[in-house]
C-alpha cells in the first residue's frame, strides 16, 4: 500500500475545503449554536512558534467535534494589531507599523492555514481596520457620555523606555511589562475609564462563572475589595483635616500617629507650616525616586515627622504626631492612614524603629507581647467601647468619631491614553469654550493619519500632535476652532470587545446586531493564556457589562467556559525565544511530518493546561500513530461486522474527554483502539469508519483522505459524531488507585471490567503520573484489575512511548 504522503494530502484538502466553503458559518441554520474562540494574536514579526497554535488546535478540535455533534459552530480568527508590540517592532525594523502589520498578518495567516484550522475567514477582524475601530471609538464615546471616561491629571505610571503612560495592569513587579524598564510616577494629563464603578459587579458575577478557580482568585485579588471606614483627623490650629481609610475602625483608640503618603496633596500646604520643612521636602523628593514596588517591599520602613503639627484623634481627642512615610501609597485609599502599631505589622515595625507609643486596644489570644495582634478580639483601652467584641464595635466607633463606612478597591481606574502613534485616536475634540466634546457618531471613525515620524516624542504628547492639519479642527458643538485629542488608546482597547464583532463583522450601523448577538452569545468556550487573567479578561468583562447596561448586548458576561493553555517550552526546558536560539518553527514541523502529526502531538503531549517541553522525537511518535491508522485500511473488509465493546468505550471516552479539554487522554484511548484493531485479522468497515470519524477533529486532513478512499463523496467533517451503545457499557464503575514506585499519586474512575492494557493506558495519561514519572523510565506496570495500577520506574531520562 502507498505510504501516507502528508504533503499532497494536506494541500489537496486545504484547497478543497476553501473552494467548498466548508467552514463558512451561516445564521440561517436551525441547529443550536456553539461559539468557540481563541484569544486573537498580535501578528508579531517573529511569526508563530510551535507554542502558539496549541490553544488554537484545541479550539479547532472542539469546534470540529461540536459540528459533528450537530451544532452550528462559530469559530473565527482575527488580529489584535494595535499597540506597543506592533509599534516597537515597526520602529526597530524601520517600517510603517501599518505596513509591518499587513505583512505579519499575511505570514501568520499562511502559518495558521498550513495547520488546517476550520476558521470562517469571512469573519476575520482586525483591530486596526477603521471599519472595526469606528466601533471601539463609538464605545468610548458612549462611556464618555455616561461619565465613565474622564480626563485626569493624577500622577500615573510612566515608562521611560516606551515613552508613554501605562495602566497598572501593564506593570510587572514595578517594571514595564513590554520593555522591562523601571516605571516612574509622572503627573500628566490622561484619559481614564471608570472601571471601579463596575468593581462590585465584576466581583459578584465571578461566583457563578464556570472558570478555573485560579483565574477567578486572581481577579478577586486584583479587584481587592476592602470594607472599612474613613475618618477625619483635624489638625490642631488649622482648618485642614487628614482623611484616612482604615479597615479596622475598631482600633481607632489605638491610633498613635497619622501618616501621609509623600505625594499627598496636603503635604505641600503642611510643609510650610512645619518646623522642619527642608527635611520633609528632601524626604518627599527621595521617595519620588523610589518605585511603588520598592516602597511596599521588605525594605525597612522610613519616614519623617512633621515637627510642630498635631492631629487630633476623633475618638478620644488625643493630640498625635503627623508623619510622612513612603510605606503609605498615594494611590490607595485616601493616601493617608491612622497608624495602630499594636495591631498592624507595618505600623508596628515603624513605631519600634522611631520610638512611637504602642497602645493595645484589642485583647488577642496567644500572641507574644512583642508582636502586633492583627485578629479580632475584645476591646480594651477604648473608652466607652471597652469590653465589646471588635466586630460589634466597628459601626459604633464609626458613628462615635463621625466617620463614614467606605468600600475601597485595589483596582484603580484604567489609564486609557497612550502618548504613542499606533492606536485608535481618542475621539474627542478640545474646545476653549465647550471643553472636551465627543466626536459625533456620524463622524466616526476618526482615522489615524499617516505621519512622517511615528517615533514617540517623550514630551507627554503623541506624534499626532505634530500634524497641525489633523489636529486643527472645529468644535462639533459650537463650531469654533478647536483641537483634536492626540492621545491614542492602549493595546487592550480593541480586544475588550472584538469577540462581539465576529458575530456581525460587516455591520456598518451597529457594533453588533442585537438579534445576532442573542443567537450566538455568550462565547461558549474561550481559550487563551494565563497571562490574560487580570488584564484582558477583566477589561473585556468591564466593557461587556457597560455594553449590557446600554442594551447593546443581551447578557452580563461575555465568556462562559474558559480554558487556559499551558505553554510549550523549548526542548531545553527554557522559554522559547530568539534570544536563546531554541525556537521551533511549526512550518518546519508541518513540512516534515504533516499538519495532522503536529496537531496530534500537541494535543497528546500532556494535560492541556500544563506547561511542557517540546520534543521532536515525540512528534515522530505522533506521526507513526497516524501511519498506523493509514495502514489499517489494508485490513478493512467489506460490509458491517460485529462491534467490540472497546469501540463503544472509545467513543464514550473520546467524547467526554474532548468536552472537558482532556485531549491527551482522548488520544491515548484512540491509540488503544488502533492497537486492538491491528491485532485483528480483519477490521470491519463500519468499525474503521467510526475510527476515522473519531480521529477527524484531531487529524482533519488524514481523516478526510481516508473517508474519500472509503468511497464517500462528502466531507467527514459534516458526518454525525458516532454514538455508543449504553447497554454494552453497563458494567459498574470502580475507583482505580494509581501508584508510581508504590506511592499513591492519583485515583480515577473506570469501568470495572476494563482490560488491563486499557487500564494502564488511562492511568499513564493522568497529569499526576506524567508529573511524577518525569525523569524515570517505566520498567514495568503492576496491574490489579479493577483496583490498582503501579508504575515501576528506573531513574534516568523518561522515554515516552507513544506506540
Ligand atoms: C488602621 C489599621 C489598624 C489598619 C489595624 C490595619 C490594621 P486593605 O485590607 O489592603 O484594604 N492603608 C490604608 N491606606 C493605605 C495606603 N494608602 N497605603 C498603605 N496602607 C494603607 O488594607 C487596609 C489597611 O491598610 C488600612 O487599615 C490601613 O491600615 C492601611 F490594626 O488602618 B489600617
Ligand atoms: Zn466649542
Amino acid at each position: 500500500m502507498k505510504p501516507y504522503e502528508h504533503k499532497d494530502i494536506d494541500r489537496k484538502w486545504r484547497e478543497r475545503w476553501q473552494a467548498d466553503g466548508l467552514y463558512v458559518t451561516r445564521e440561517d441554520d436551525p441547529r443550536p449554536t456553539c461559539y468557540t474562540l481563541d484569544m486573537f494574536p498580535y501578528p508579531s514579526g517573529a511569526g508563530l512558534h510551535v507554542g502558539h497554535p496549541k490553544g488554537y488546535i484545541a479550539t479547532d478540535v472542539y469546534a470540529r467535534y461540536k459540528t459533528m455533534c450537530g451544532y452550528n459552530v462559530l469559530h473565527p480568527m482575527g488580529w489584535d494589531a494595535f499597540g506597543l508590540p506592533a509599534e516597537n517592532y515597526a520602529l526597530k525594523h524601520k517600517v510603517h507599523p501599518g505596513v509591518a502589520v499587513a505583512e505579519n498578518i499575511k505570514r501568520f495567516k499562511e502559518q495558521l492555514t498550513a495547520i488546517g484550522f476550520s476558521y470562517d475567514w469571512e469573519r476575520e477582524v482586525n483591530t486596526t481596520d477603521p471599519a472595526f475601530y469606528a466601533w471601539t471609538q463609538w464605545a468610548f464615546v458612549q462611556m464618555f457620555k455616561a461619565g465613565l471616561a474622564y480626563e485626569s491629571h493624577e500622577p500615573i505610571n510612566w515608562c521611560p523606555g516606551c515613552q508613554t503612560g501605562l495602566a497598572n495592569e501593564d506593570l510587572e513587579g514595578g517594571r514595564c511589562e513590554r520593555c522591562d524598564s523601571v516605571v516612574e510616577k509622572r503627573p500628566m494629563r490622561q484619559w481614564v475609564l471608570r472601571i471601579t464603578a463596575y468593581a462590585d459587579r465584576l466581583l459578584a458575577d465571578l461566583d457563578a462563572l464556570p472558570w478555573p478557580d485560579s483565574v477567578k482568585d486572581m481577579q478577586r485579588n486584583w479587584i481587592g475589595r476592602s470594607e472599612g471606614a474613613e475618618f477625619d483627623f483635624a489638625i490642631e490650629g488649622r482648618t485642614e483635616a487628614i482623611r484616612v481609610f482604615t479597615t479596622r475602625p475598631d482600633t481607632l483608640f489605638g491610633a498613635t500617629y497619622v501618616v501621609l503618603a509623600p505625594e499627598h496633596p496636603l503635604l505641600t500646604t503642611l510643609l510650610e507650616a512645619c518646623e522642619n520643612a527642608a527635611e520633609v521636602a528632601a524626604y518627599r523628593n527621595a521617595a519620588a525616586a523610589r518605585t511603588e514596588f520598592e516602597r511596599t517591599g521588605a525594605r525597612e520602613k522610613t519616614g519623617v515627622v512633621l515637627q510642630g503639627l498635631r492631629a487630633i484623634n476623633p475618638a478620644n481627642g488625643e493630640r498625635i504626631p503627623v508623619w510622612v512615610a513612603d510605606y503609605v501609597l498615594a494611590s490607595y485609599g485616601t493616601g493617608a492612614i491612622m497608624a495602630v502599631p499594636a495591631h498592624d505589622e507595618r505600623d508596628h515595625a515603624f513605631a519600634e524603629r522611631y520610638g512611637m507609643p504602642i497602645i493595645k486596644v484589642i485583647e488577642g489570644t496567644d500572641v507574644p507581647a512583642a508582636e502586633p495582634y492583627t485578629g479580632p478580639g475584645k476591646l480594651v483601652n477604648s473608652g466607652p467601647f471597652t469590653g465589646m467584641a471588635s466586630d460589634e464595635a466597628k459601626p459604633l466607633i464609626v458613628a462615635h468619631a463621625k466617620g463614614t463606612a467606605r468600600v475601597r478597591y485595589r483596582l484603580q481606574d484604567w489609564v486609557f491614553s497612550r502618548q504613542r502613534y499606533w492606536g485608535e485616536p481618542i475621539p474627542i475634540v478640545h474646545c476653549a469654550r465647550c471643553g472636551a466634546v465627543p466626536v459625533p457618531e456620524k463622524d466616526l471613525p476618526v482615522t489615524l493619519p499617516d505621519v512622517e515620524s511615528y517615533e514617540p516624542t517623550g514630551t507627554g504628547e503623541s506624534p499626532l500632535a505634530n500634524i497641525p492639519s489633523w489636529v486643527e479642527t472645529t468644535c462639533p458643538a459650537c463650531g469654533d476652532p478647536a483641537r483634536r485629542e492626540t492621545n491614542t488608546m492602549p493595546q487592550w482597547a480593541g480586544s475588550s470587545w472584538y469577540y462581539l464583532r465576529y458575530i456581525d463583522p460587516r455591520n456598518g450601523t451597529a457594533l453588533v446586531d442585537l438579534a445576532k448577538e442573542r443567537q450566538w452569545s455568550p462565547v461558549n468556550v474561550y481559550v487563551g493564556g494565563m497571562e490574560h487573567a487580570t488584564r484582558h479578561l477583566i477589561y473585556a468583562r468591564f466593557w461587556h457589562k457597560f455594553l449590557y447596561d446600554k442594551g447593546v448586548v443581551s447578557r452580563p458576561e461575555p465568556f462562559e467556559r474558559l480554558y487556559t493553555v499551558g505553554i510549550i517550552l523549548a526542548e531545553d526546558g527554557r522559554k522559547m525565544s530568539k534570544r536563546w536560539g531554541n525556537v521551533v518553527n511549526p512550518d518546519d514541523m508541518v513540512a516534515r511530518m504533516g499538519a495532522d502529526a503536529l496537531r496530534v502531538y500537541e494535543m497528546f503531549m500532556g494535560p492541556f493546561g500544563q506547561a511542557i517541553a517540546w520534543n521532536t522525537d515525540h512528534m515522530v511518535g505522533a506521526r507513526r500513530f497516524l501511519d498506523r491508522v493509514w495502514q489499517l485500511v489494508a485490513k478493512v473488509g467489506e460490509g458491517a461486522g460485529a462491534i467490540d465493546p472497546i469501540v463503544d468505550r472509545t467513543i464514550k471516552k473520546v467524547s467526554e474527554d474532548i468536552e472537558s479539554f482532556a485531549f491527551n487522554t482522548a488520544i491515548s484511548q484512540l491509540m488503544i483502539l488502533v492497537h486492538a484493531l491491528e491485532a485483528a485479522t480483519v477490521v470491519s468497515r463500519n468499525v474503521y469508519e467510526i475510527l476515522v470519524r473519531l480521529l477527524a477533529p484531531f487529524a482533519p486532513h488524514l481523516a478526510e483522505e481516508l473517508w474519500e478512499r472509503l468511497g464517500h463523496g462528502t466531507s467527514v467533517h459534516r458526518e454525525p459524531w458516532p454514538s455508543y451503545r449504553e447497554e454494552v457499557l453497563a458494567s459498574a464503575e470502580v475507583t482505580v488507585v494509581v501508584q508510581v514506585n508504590g506511592k499513591t499519586r492519583a485515583t480515577f474512575r473506570a469501568p470495572a471490567d476494563l482490560p488491563a492494557d486499557e487500564l494502564v493506558a488511562r492511568a499513564r495519561a493522568l497529569p499526576e503520573v506524567v508529573r511524577h514519572s518525569a525523569g524515570g523510565m517505566v520498567l514495568r506496570e503492576v496491574v490489579v484489575p479493577g483496583r490498582l495500577v503501579n508504575f515501576v520506574l528506573t531513574a534516568g531520562p523518561r522515554v515516552e512511548k507513544l506506540d
